[in-house]
């Protein structure tokens, strides 16, 4: 039996602490998941090792030990991240992705980052909150000279502090490509209550023009809102089993504040970016403002079963490439309207943005580029006014309707035949809804058991807790631990030219 005792004692005698790579992540993982319930209700709460951290969609950073330093190695570099099936973007991250691996290391360690600029430009890395000397601060200019391309920066530092701390480019503009990634710093010993689970999720905002990849960082308005790097439905559920306590750990390095709302449960606020508060000023709520340069932790007992949103609450923010719908004015002949959603921002493709044709469509985010007499908007009104629109065809199976987007699925429509004379209408009929589910195409073990059509209604900020029963819970890991397994096995993220 592999329990989560027999594990940290294997891990001791390694030398390598519990966090000395991903397999042992794994491995602590699935045994701590297949512990039964009663060796869960009965775990020591005196000198418990804090529970790993789990960063769901991103890695984490393995390290190597150099005579008693830990060593990592990050890379900024340009990296295709998949928002969701279908949408990569041309984002700056570390390692191949954005955000970044996330770093676990315990409170009183000695850390080595060997970093790598692979960017195109001078970068310089920031430990956000770190307390440590200022030479090793990655403020460009004023304590370091910038990291130039291709050059390499070595960091080194002791840890006295413990919380949920994170790294980022201290170049403005590249903070908003992506540049960032959890640092977690584990206390000696485990924080009181002791908690079962604890997720980190990083917050992240796009502005991205249709038809780009590639993010304004000069943009103030903000389309894709991520995740830990995806939008949801891709993002991946946090599973709890019933009972655990759980830690959620939010990180946010944008332009906006981002209220974080959980259903059906609440919580306590008990962690800052400058690390654990006392319990004396710990307050139930069920939102947390997580404001720029932000970090918070949040804690609740998962008593109340079912699968529970947690979203960012401003409602832009709960959606994805966002455009105006302006009700009836998006949907009078006449009127240049937008063929679909990338469209409906306004991008243009044929003639002129001045031309009579085109300029009254632009600055409301109508698309161009439609037929002026033909009645298509962005919102599904009626199977005759969309011929073109998939999703409209109820008759016919998804794949015939739409063979280029398999694994879409398309509900009927509810919609009430007047809907059109309806002062305001349409706002979400079409941004969220049975007509944009695609349940196959984000398809994974943390899914599993959802209601049909589930992903129709996520988008954006958005995930979801999961408190399952026992008997969903182990079927859901099994299926993870045996996805796991039929992985490639995924290469060392760089070279260790200094040998191990
Ligand atoms: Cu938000």
């Amino acid at each position: 039996m592999s329990t989560r005792r027999t594990f940290l004692q294997r891990a001791v005698a390694l030398g390598g602490g519990i966090f000395a790579g991903p397999k042992l992540f794994g491995e602590q993982h699935a045994s701590h998941f297949a512990s039964s319930a009663n060796e869960h209700a009965a775990h020591s709460h005196s000198s418990q090792r804090p529970v790993a951290v789990h960063t769901p969609d991103a890695a984490d950073l393995p390290f190597r030990l150099d005579n008693g330093v830990k060593e990592f190695r990050l890379t900024a570099e340009p990296v295709k991240q998949e928002l969701m099936p279908g949408k990569t973007m041309d984002l700056w991250g570390f390692n191949g992705s954005a955000p970044g691996p996330t770093i676990q290391v315990d409170q009183g360690d000695r850390v080595r980052i060997i970093v790598d600029n692979h960017l195109p430009e001078p970068f310089s890395m920031h430990w956000h909150g770190f307390e440590i000397p200022v030479d090793m601060d990655g403020a460009p200019g004023t304590s370091q000279d910038p990291i130039k391309p291709g050059g390499r920066f070595i960091y080194e530092f002791t840890l006295h502090q413990a919380g949920t701390f994170f790294y980022h480019s201290h170049m403005a503009m590249q903070e908003m490509m992506g540049l960032l990634g959890a640092f977690i710093m584990h206390p000696r010993q485990g924080y009181q209550p002791y908690v079962d689970k604890d997720f980190v999720i990083l917050l992240q905002e796009y502005a991205v023009l249709p038809n780009n990849t590639v993010p304004n960082s000069m943009n103030m308005e903000f389309n894709w809102l991520t995740f830990n790097g995806k939008v949801a439905p891709a993002t991946t559920p946090l599973i709890v089993r019933l009972g655990d306590r759980v830690r959620l750990r939010m990180i946010n390095l944008g332009m906006d504040h981002h209220p974080i709302h959980l259903h059906g449960n609440t919580f306590v606020v008990t962690g800052t970016e400058a690390g654990r508060q006392p319990p004396a000023i710990w307050g139930p709520a069920n939102t947390v403002l997580v404001g720029v340069a932000q970090a918070r932790d949040v804690e609740f007992i998962a008593n109340n079963p079912g699968d529970w949103m947690l979203h960012c609450h401003l409602p832009h923010h709960m959606m994805n490439q966002m455009s105006s719908m302006v009700g009836p004015m998006s949907r009078q002949p006449g009127m240049p309207m937008g063929m679909g959603m990338e469209e409906g921002m306004g991008i243009i493709r044929r003639g002129n943005a001045l031309s009579e044709e085109n300029g009254p469509s632009l600055g409301r985010g109508m698309g161009v580029g439609s037929t002026n007499e033909q009645r298509l908007a962005n919102g599904p009104q009626s199977e005759q006014a969309m011929p073109g629109i998939p999703g409209m065809h109820q008759e016919k199976p998804a794949e015939e309707k739409h063979p280029s987007m398999p694994g879409m699925q398309h509900g009927e429509s509810e919609l009430p035949k007047d809907a059109n004379s309806v002062p305001g209408f349409p706002q979400d009929a079409f941004m969220e809804g049975p007509m944009m589910a695609m349940d196959q195409m984000v398809e994974k073990p943390e899914n599993y058991g959802l209601r049909p059509g589930w992903s129709g209604f996520m988008q954006g900020m958005m995930t979801l807790v999961r408190v399952l029963p026992p008997d969903l819970y182990e079927k859901i890991m099994t299926m993870r631990g045996q996805q796991e397994k039929q992985k490639p096995k995924a290469m060392p993220p760089m070279e260790h030219p200094h040998g191990a």
